[in-house]
């Protein structure tokens, strides 16, 4: 019910705290199953020193908006383009939205069809149908990764793009990006990488000498990519990224906002009204830890990963489905939805995926809450 009379601040916190006490939080240790994290404490203060910055009318906070363009030029050149084209946006859902809208946009196709891994998020059946786009769904090999073979056969004159995977969301696998994009080029297709949570991970795995595939720009035919400063960047939600290889793929997908008080511009965007401190912070976490830093956290995760990995092969009944690719580990059990269960009623935060379970090791994952974790799951599995 609205309430008639207000209550003070501090009633109201009350009741918050009350409320949200029965919420997960990551800073527990429990929350093994989420691509996100808590943010880094100076993307928090950022947010906070300029939470009232509105993007959708540029005009009125012309600093913010150079801000936000620096920052995508940075992803881009993160991702090997010097410069590039595309927006800090809610996350990876409006992100993969934005490429489908822009790829559909730019072809005069009457049937519009997009080829996709099975693997691929559900944001692209929320684009498939907003936008009109058929989904054709191609086949994975036994490693998980897209069977572009299967991708080609599937290529026809509706054809409007390929969609390939840098960090599937359940195995975190990345696909033969080279191959799809030698594919592509082929074809005179282009080609969207979804890097939500692999554009902040494999740049800096592949630094430290992980053996992963090739996935960004430095691929002539990878046209667009979302990489996600709200997972593996440790920037507050919502802070998602779509960076476009040319300008030909935003003036796609611009409208006119004519009256706006800034002034009128055009604009790409799923949402209109959107928070400024986002691009912001997202801009400071990149300007604060730069490469280096980014590369210590990466480090860390995957060396988790690794060991945790190793620790689960030990179990008797457990198995992964696959050796990790990225910072995600997922593993399948006899009984596995007892397992679950009862992992989730010991108030483990996984994620069950079908026929396996899912854990992600996200910056607020430490090594003990790992051993915890696999007491429980040892005791369980003994029955
Ligand atoms: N692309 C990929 C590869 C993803 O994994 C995700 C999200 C998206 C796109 C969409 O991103 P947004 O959710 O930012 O729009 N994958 C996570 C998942 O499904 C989302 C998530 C995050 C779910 C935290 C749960 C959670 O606790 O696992």
């Amino acid at each position: 019910m609205f309430p008639g009379q207000g209550a003070s601040e501090e009633d109201v916190l009350r009741e918050l705290e009350e409320k949200t006490a029965e919420d997960l939080t990551f800073d527990s240790g429990r929350i093994l199953g989420s691509m996100c994290t808590y943010p880094h404490p100076f993307a928090v203060k950022v947010v906070q020193r300029y939470i009232d910055r509105n993007l959708g009318d540029p005009g009125l906070h012309v600093g913010s908006q150079k801000i936000e363009k620096e920052a995508v030029d940075m992803l881009a050149n993160l991702l090997g383009l010097e410069k590039g084209y595309g927006h800090i946006v809610s996350g990876g859902t409006e992100a993969n939205i934005l490429a489908v809208r822009a790829f559909r946009n730019l072809s005069d196709v009457e049937k519009p069809e997009l080829i996709l891994p099975e693997s691929a998020h559900f944001s692209f059946i929320k684009a498939g149908e907003m936008l009109g786009v058929k989904l054709i769904w191609a086949k994975l090999r036994k490693d998980y990764s897209v069977d572009v073979r299967d991708v080609e056969s599937k290529i026809t004159d509706n054809t409007i793009g390929i969609v390939g995977i840098a960090g599937t969301t359940g195995l975190g696998v990345v696909d033969d990006i080279p191959a799809l994009s030698d594919l592509a080029l082929d074809y005179g297709l282009p080609l969207h990488v979804d890097a939500a949570f692999g554009g902040f991970v494999i740049p800096f795995a592949k630094a430290l000498g992980y053996d992963i595939p090739d996935f960004d720009f430095r691929l002539k035919g990878v046209k667009s990519i979302t990489i996600d400063p709200h997972k593996m960047g440790m920037v507050p939600i919502p802070a998602g990224g779509i960076i476009f290889r040319e300008k030909k793929y935003i003036d796609a997908i611009s409208v006119l906002a004519p009256y706006l008080a800034g002034g009128k511009i055009w604009q790409a965007t799923i949402t209109g009204t959107r928070p400024g401190a986002s691009a912001l912070a997202v801009w400071a976490m990149i300007k604060h830890l730069g490469f280096e830093g980014y590369k210590e956290v990466v480090k860390r995760a995957m060396e988790l990963s690794r060991w945790f990995a190793g620790e689960l092969k030990k179990i008797p009944s457990v198995y992964l489905i696959r050796e990790p690719v990225l910072n995600i580990v997922s593993f399948g059990a006899e009984e596995l939805e007892r397992v679950e269960e009862e992992l989730k009623r010991r108030g483990w935060g996984i994620s069950a995926h079908r026929g396996y379970i899912r854990v992600v090791v996200m910056p607020h994952v430490r090594r003990e809450h790992l051993e915890e974790f696999l007491r429980d799951l040892r005791e369980i599995v003994a029955g």
